[in-house]
């Protein structure tokens, strides 16, 4: 299985995060993916290779543009306001709920960030783009990989990206590369397509860009958004809208589920997405399900994860693992490459 990574992602690195009233150091850190990229190498699961370049048009199939246009101009924006932001990351502070008017993009840069974004935990720096768009091609470069006739391939990217919609970020993500594949699976001539998420937090991204279609099926299984982040999306009535109806399938579980109903879970989703008829599957591999995780609740073991990889390969469909959450740092390498391995050796 070829893996796509790109170096880039390291100029991602955030300072700190609010959480529980303070500013925390980021749980989000490069060394994440060094991690997994070292495990891959030591166990020799297949190539590693730079992703190709894509250009806007791929990222604009699943982001608005005036998104991509903040995205791409943020940083200097942030820095020509006070020279001294060079040294600090840009942490949105201020959101229109309810009420408030998103149709116009306010001049106030604080402004502007809170209407492109949904929390504080997610630090925009000045490397933020270029390793966001690094990721995207990786993730793009594995659906092409995949469209090319392999059976599976792996963007290892950073940061993550299944919280981020089509015009906002948060969940320290900003551009949705499990969406992207899948798009780009689409626009390939891929007509159903299933986004699988197994990450520990809700994909509320990926499931807003996709809810109201009926050709891109959305299953996820992850902590009950009642206790969970990212708390306001993820419940098991939300089925799809429009032509989308019957089209999402979120699999809430309580805090502290083990593997067995975990495994449960998956073996519903896959069902679900066997019966939908996908031709092509896209995972977003997210590793805080892991009992060690410093910020997650489900109890999966290192060993579990081959099993998972296991399962998803018994689908026997082409699929593109993206590479989501996980911040259990030492272990994240060791259990994204098992589920690898138990993707190609069961
Ligand atoms: C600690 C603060 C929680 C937000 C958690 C974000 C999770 C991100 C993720 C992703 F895959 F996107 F990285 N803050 N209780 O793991 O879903
Ligand atoms: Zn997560």
């Amino acid at each position: 299985m070829i893996t796509f990574y790109n170096h880039l992602h390291a100029q991602h690195q955030g300072k700190v995060e609010m959480f529980r009233g303070a500013l925390v150091p980021c749980f989000e850190v490069p060394a994440r993916a060094d991690h997994v990229l070292a495990e891959l190498t030591h166990r020799q699961l297949g190539s590693v290779r730079q992703p190709h370049a894509f250009d806007d048009a791929a990222l604009l199939a699943v982001h608005s543009q005036r998104y991509l246009n903040f995205l791409a101009t943020a940083w200097d924006q942030w820095v020509a306001l006070d020279a001294a932001n060079a040294h600090k990351d840009i942490l949105p502070s201020v959101w229109p709920t309810r009420t408030f008017r998103t149709d116009i993009e306010p001049d106030n840069f604080a402004a502007k960030v809170g209407l492109y974004s949904y929390d504080a935990g997610s630090p925009f720096t000045a490397g933020t783009w270029v390793a966001a768009r690094a990721g995207a091609n990786c993730a793009l470069s594995a659906a092409q990989q995949v469209l090319s006739g392999d059976r599976a391939a792996f963007a290892l990217s950073r940061p993550p990206g299944h919280h981020a919609g089509a015009d906002f970020f948060g969940g320290y993500c900003f551009l949705n590369n499990a969406a992207l594949a899948a798009q780009y699976l689409r626009d390939a001539g891929m007509a159903k397509v299933a986004v699988l998420d197994i990450d520990y937090h809700h994909g509320n991204g990926t499931q807003a860009i996709f809810y109201d279609r009926p050709d891109v099926f959305f299953a996820s299984i992850h902590g009950d958004p009642r206790t969970e982040y990212p708390f306001y999306l993820g419940h098991a009535d939300e089925t799809g809208t429009g032509a989308g109806e019957g089209f999402n399938l979120n699999l809430p579980l309580p805090r502290g589920t083990g593997f067995h109903d975990w495994l449960r879970a998956l073996d519903t989703a896959l069902a679900r997405i066997l019966q939908f008829g996908a031709q092509a599957l896209v995972v977003s591999l997210g590793m805080d399900t892991f009992v060690g995780d410093p910020i997650s609740g489900f109890t999966l073991d290192s060993d579990d994860y081959l099993r998972v990889g296991k399962t998803l390969a018994a689908l026997g469909l082409p699929t593109v693992l993206v590479f989501e959450g996980g911040y259990a740092v030492a272990e994240v390498g060791v259990n994204a490459v098992n589920v690898l391995e138990g993707f190609l050796h069961g």
